[in-house]
């Protein structure tokens, strides 16, 4: 990936859509015809403003952010994505979305990015989990497609699943999860507009290694919550399953508590490694819901997190 993203645009010297647009003039000066093979929403998100919840901190680089991920589908060591998932086949994907909706059907990417309605923005979002680093993700607010789709009245939850190829997904041959990976959210979580599918990462199609072709970003939960490569979106009455409840239910429930004030039953929430941070990562305090409180602790307002954890 030589001169991806090298040092010669200062991100905290621009704004992100200066900094996108200055890309494009060095991209289209170097002759990088390479992107031409990328079509209609790698376009689209050349001119993406950011959303105004992005956070005013650097972002990681794309090698961090592309070279330190969690998807066991290609194995659980957190370089394996980056070293497996070349194997997925991203052309042609498409979408399901069903249960409780208007239009149900089969959604092609085509279908899903060319909504009217829909704008893609970048999302410069705080990822925290034991660890945490700040990613500028491309997408669109999720609730833009449930709305479109039409959500019915009985809906409480939605459900997500991932897709499940043996042939190109090395990691479910061992049951490490019980595959497909799935996740949930309740509706009201859902329809936050901090809750994003996300398309693409810097101003590349999102990589493989990080959920190609769409995958779902929720800051606040991010490790827990945030579904790659998405082939089923269900609109439904009933709490749905969880990879991780399913994995550990003792350990891991529905909510999936980011409380820094609760901990996990094995180890203490309040503090995370900050990735990035070179030879001698530091460690910073975890900040209520991730630091996203001000925006979503409404959601979780007289629940009990030692019982919904
Ligand atoms: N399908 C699928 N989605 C997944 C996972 C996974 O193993 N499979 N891991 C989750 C976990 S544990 C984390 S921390 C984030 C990591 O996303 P990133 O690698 O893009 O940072 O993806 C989440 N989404
Ligand atoms: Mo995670």
């Amino acid at each position: 990936m030589a001169g991806r993203w090298k040092n010669d645009l200062n991100w905290s010297d621009v704004t992100p859509k200066a900094a996108w647009l200055n890309r494009r003039q060095l991209m289209a000066g170097a002759g990088a015809l390479a992107l031409g093979g990328i079509a209609g929403p790698a376009l689209a998100k050349l001119n993406a403003a950011p959303s105004q919840y992005s956070t005013a901190e650097k972002p990681d680089s794309w090698e961090v952010v592309t070279t330190y991920n969690n998807y066991y589908e290609f194995g659980t060591g957190k370089e394996d994505p980056a070293r497996n998932a070349h194997t997925l086949t991203t052309e042609g994907w498409q979408v399901e979305i069903d249960g409780l909706v208007d239009k149900p059907g089969t959604y092609t990417m085509d279908d899903i990015l060319k909504g009217t309605s829909l704008e893609e923005r970048i999302y410069r979002f705080r990822c925290v989990e034991a660890w945490s680093m700040v990613v500028p993700w491309v997408g669109f607010e999720l609730s833009d497609l449930l709305n479109r789709v039409g959500v019915q009245s009985g809906a409480k939850y939605v459900a997500f699943e991932t897709a499940l190829r043996p042939d190109e997904m090395p990691g479910v041959n061992s049951r490490v999860l019980d595959w497909p990976y799935v996740e949930g959210l309740r509706l009201d979580e859902a329809m936050n507009p901090l809750t994003i599918l996300a398309t693409g990462v810097y101003d590349e199609p999102m990589p493989n290694q990080n959920g190609a072709p769409i995958r779902l970003i929720v800051p606040w939960k991010y490790g827990f919550k945030s579904i790659k490569s998405i082939v089923r979106i269900t609109l439904t009455d009933t709490q749905p399953a969880t990879s991780w409840n399913k994995a550990n239910a003792s350990e891991y429930g529905f909510y999936s508590n980011v409380n820094p004030e609760v901990s996990h039953p094995r180890w203490s929430q309040a503090s995370e490694r900050v990735i990035g941070g070179g030879l001698f990562a530091k460690r910073k305090p975890t900040l209520m819901l991730n630091g996203y409180g001000p925006q979503v602790a409404d959601l979780y307002s007289g629940m009990d997190l030692k019982k919904n954890f």
